[in-house]
């Protein structure tokens, strides 16, 4: 059963804070008192029974790869190694702002860290392209938000821990977003952190309950949360604003399997419309600002945040190498103290 889409209104049913505290976001844009489902676009969504998926070229999902359609879920790649798998849209989406619920499952006999490579949901300007990126092309035009499921960098762990203090080391799975724009690339051994928006860890392998995230774009600004506790509850992934996506692209997802594997199935796609009311300016200096290419504002700070936590390691081995030469120096002058006071004793003895 899906988790309500969190509404701002009293009608509201839900209980806890955490609930209420989600649904703050929605309050200056999506008003009023819609039913969930008169938002759902269900040209842009994928559901049980799959009706036609795979088999009909009127479906509005088409597969690729090794991705196969049961009664249950659409399996993007089995258990089994060097596979890769895809469901794509067959329309552009011209939709400004969207929210999309995923309803995944990741699961397979490899034990923790020995199962892999993850699953990607898209909304990009290429679609049925087979690639490294989580079974998609690399230097894709558009989002991509990945759930990785297998930590590539911490192989090199020398590498991990000369980079990373404790606290920025992850733990994964990981969910992470990258914005591309047609010429930046994936970096694949460092878990796509040299690009990333943003990210969290997600413990979303092999649960007995059901497992959503959450993915809105709205005015610009991109949230993603993360639903994998059994609890009905979003917990916040990642919200960064001044995220530039065009209109026009195709939902997607993939999944890819290496050495490891995991079974990565897709049991729906749910998209909703958001009506978010623009006042007559802001439509005027969105339609002379129109975005072509996919891109983020303060990229650099996003950066600069990164290479902060780096210095933060830096900071840690001078503050301890000062402290040991603070240590040294007092020991030294102790010595010198009680070497001095040892012979003034001396001299009065004797
Ligand atoms: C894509 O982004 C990179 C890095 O931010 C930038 O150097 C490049 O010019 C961008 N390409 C286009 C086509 O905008
Ligand atoms: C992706 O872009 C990078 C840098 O622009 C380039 O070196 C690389 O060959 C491209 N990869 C593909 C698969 O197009
Ligand atoms: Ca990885």
């Amino acid at each position: 059963e899906l988790p309500q889409r969190a509404k701002c209104n009293n009608t509201y049913q839900g209980s806890g804070p955490t609930y209420r505290d989600k649904c703050r976001p929605f309050c200056p844009a999506v008003l009023r008192d819609h039913e969930m489902e008169e938002f759902l676009k269900r040209e842009y969504s994928l559901s049980k029974p799959y009706q036609g998926v795979g088999s009909s070229g009127s479906s509005h999902w088409e597969l690729m790869g090794d991705a196969m359609v049961t009664t249950e879920q659409v399996r993007l790649t089995p258990d089994m190694q060097s596979r890769q798998g895809a469901v794509w849209s067959r329309m552009p989406c011209h939709l400004k702002d969207w929210e999309m619920q995923v309803h995944f499952k990741i699961h397979g006999q490899g034990k923790k860290n020995l199962n892999g490579d993850g699953l990607a949901i898209w909304y990009t300007k290429e679609r049925m392209q087979k690639g490294p990126v989580f079974g998609n092309m690399d230097n894709f035009t558009g989002l991509g938000v990945f759930v990785d499921t297998y930590p590539n960098e911490e192989k090199h762990i020398e590498a991990q821990k000369k980079r990373y203090t404790p606290r920025t080391q992850r733990i994964f799975p990981f969910v992470l977003a990258m914005v591309g724009n047609g010429t930046i690339s994936y970096d694949h051994e460092r878990d796509g952190r040299p690009t990333e928006l943003g990210g969290c860890n997600a413990m979303v392998r092999n649960l007995k309950h059901d497992t959503f995230l959450f993915i809105r774009y709205i005015r610009r600004r991109l949230t993603v949360m993360i639903d994998i506790d059994g609890q009905h509850e979003w917990r916040d992934c990642l919200d960064i604003p001044g995220v530039r996506l065009p209109q026009g692209y195709y939902f997607g997802a993939s999944a890819i399997t290496g050495d490891l594997s995991d079974n990565h199935d897709i049991i729906s796609l749910k998209l909703y419309q958001l009506t978010v009311l623009r006042s007559p300016k802001e439509e005027q200096e969105e339609s002379e600002d129109e975005i072509t290419i996919p891109s983020v504002d303060n990229m650099d700070l996003l950066r600069m945040g990164d290479t902060e936590e780096g210095m933060s390691g830096i900071a840690i081995f001078f503050t301890v190498l000062f402290s040991m030469l603070g240590c040294i120096f007092l020991i030294v002058i102790g010595l010198v103290v009680y070497s001095h006071w040892n012979e003034s004793r001396r001299k009065r003895f004797y």
